[in-house]
């Protein structure tokens, strides 16, 4: 993925994040968005990227290992 799609995409992910309802689709694209060294894990480095995310964090990481797995960050934002 070249760096402007991933910016562009980057941009439209934490848009549709930011919106109050998200659909579970929406928040694995934020996910892969968030996801920038692509380990399948977001980091609290990486959560910081999106302020939603970041705010959210701690409740999120179910297992407390400092990471959300895309189960995780999906149980936790794909706004049921
Ligand atoms: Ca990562
Ligand atoms: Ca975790």
């Amino acid at each position: 993925m070249n760096k402007i799609f991933s910016a562009a995409l980057f941009a439209i992910a934490t848009s549709l994040l930011a919106a109050t309802s998200v659909y579970a689709q929406d928040a694995a694209l934020v996910f892969d968005a968030l996801d920038t060294d692509n380990d399948g894990n977001v980091s609290q480095e990486e959560a910081s990227l999106n302020e939603f995310v970041a705010q959210g964090f701690a409740a999120a990481d179910q297992n407390s290992d400092g990471l959300l797995s895309q189960e995780e960050f999906l149980a936790a934002f794909s706004g049921n």
